[in-house]
């Protein structure tokens, strides 16, 4: 956390209508983009109730009222949806809570953006797969999260980050990177580079079947990493999907490729031995299983067709990112040690050469769950 960024942390936590007196506040969880904090209040009969106070990164974020308005318009309607089929409503979703004049974020004397959430309570966050099972579960909820926007007016979404998952827009900013080299890092990490560059046809292959109307637009969640999903403690079904500042018009791969690049490979994704990285084909299956039952039947033929090509694209994209990044003096995503990004890219790109020495086999599992 930066140290001036979070100064007005004080000013702004007065400023939300949470219940009770603070007792506590901590920096939470493992998130590359946002500051997250725990907020514990404690009840006049001496219960306690906890939130999670955000620091909206508004230089990713460049929006934070647009940003807010998709989350409070998309989990009111989950919010119903959840109500009607008897559910949660305080743990399926996340719930904003507004502030005392009644806003859905703060914007302190220093222009940062806050927000608060409830928190939802009992709860694991995993940040790896530990069972084909919670990798399973975790599928279901992506694929049910696809299904119960299915009708939800896409084109009411802002898009919070412009091209977010544009492989073609990446690859450009990723060049940009090598050309400008501000850092003069370029010459060490040639071989990334001309891996990346070699596979420039590939960017193209979803956005141009998107335009040719060949895959739908749906709204996605885009950023379906297995740590942005909550599972209930006691009985580890996965129970809410979280971190939904990306949830934009997008295409159902990208939440299949994400989900895949993240929890379907053996290492972590900051893995420095490359040994340990690879594309584990039973999780594989095991996802597009999930994923596809979630989803209840209505991704057409072509789409489930494609969800290598998504798993692979998202899985490159995200190395560009990170490449980029590296090579732009990681302005972008948190990092807690030197060359953290370039560690970063390079295991995606050993997933990605991995997906394509099991392209086959990836390919034969989408077709015998298209069959079902
Ligand atoms: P980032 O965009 O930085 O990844 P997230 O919104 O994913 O931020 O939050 C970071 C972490 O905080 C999550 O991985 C999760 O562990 C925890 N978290 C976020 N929101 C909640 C919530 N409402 N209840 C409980 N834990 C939460
Ligand atoms: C970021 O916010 P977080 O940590 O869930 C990033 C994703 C990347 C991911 C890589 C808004 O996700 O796109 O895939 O890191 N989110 C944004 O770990 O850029
Ligand atoms: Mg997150």
């Amino acid at each position: 956390m930066e140290k001036t960024a979070c100064a007005k942390i004080e000013e702004a936590v007065v400023q939300f209508a949470a219940e009770g007196s603070l007792v506590e506040r901590r920096p939470y969880g493992n998130g590359h983009i946002n500051d997250t904090f725990l907020l514990v209040y404690e009840m006049p009969d001496g219960t306690k109730k906890q939130y999670i106070l955000q620091r909206m990164n508004h230089e990713i974020f460049r929006n934070p009222q647009q940003l807010m308005e998709n989350i409070v318009n998309v989990t009111t309607y989950l919010r119903e949806m959840i109500v009607s089929q008897g559910g949660e409503p305080d743990r399926e979703t996340l719930n904003v809570v507004k502030t005392r004049s009644g806003e859905n974020y703060y914007q302190d004397s220093d222009g940062n953006y806050w927000r608060l959430f409830l928190f939802i309570e009992r709860t694991i966050c995993l940040e790896k797969v530990e069972s084909a099972e919670d990798f399973y579960d975790s599928a279901v909820a992506f694929g049910n999260f696809q299904r119960m926007l299915a009708d939800y007016p896409a084109e009411t979404l802002h898009e919070t980050i412009p091209n977010f998952h544009h492989t073609p827009s990446r690859f450009l900013a990723f060049q940009r990177a090598v050309r400008e080299d501000k850092l003069g890092r370029a010459a060490s990490v040639k071989a990334e580079i001309e891996f990346a560059l070699a596979r420039e046809k590939d960017t193209f292959v979803l956005t141009d079947l998107l335009a040719a109307g060949q895959l739908p637009l749906r709204v996605t969640h885009n950023d379906t990493k297995l740590n942005n999903i909550l599972f209930d403690e006691s009985s580890r079904k996965a129970l809410c999907i979280i971190d939904l500042d990306t949830v934009m018009p997008g295409l159902s791969h990208y939440d299949f490729g994400d989900s895949i690049r993240f929890g379907a490979s053996t290492g972590e994704e900051d893995e420095k031995d490359l040994s340990r990285v690879e594309l584990d084909l039973s999780l594989f299956e095991v996802f597009t299983k999930g994923y596809l039952e979630g989803c209840g039947g209505r991704l057409t033929d072509k789409e489930i067709e494609m969800l290598p090509m998504g798993a692979k694209l998202m899985t490159y994209e995200c190395g560009i990112r990170f490449l980029a990044d590296h090579l732009e003096g990681d302005v972008y995503f948190k990092i807690h040690r030197d060359g953290h990004n370039l560690d970063r890219a390079r295991t995606q790109f050993k997933l990605v050469a991995d997906m394509e020495a099991k392209w086959d086999a990836m390919r034969a599992i989408t077709e015998k769950y298209k069959n079902r």
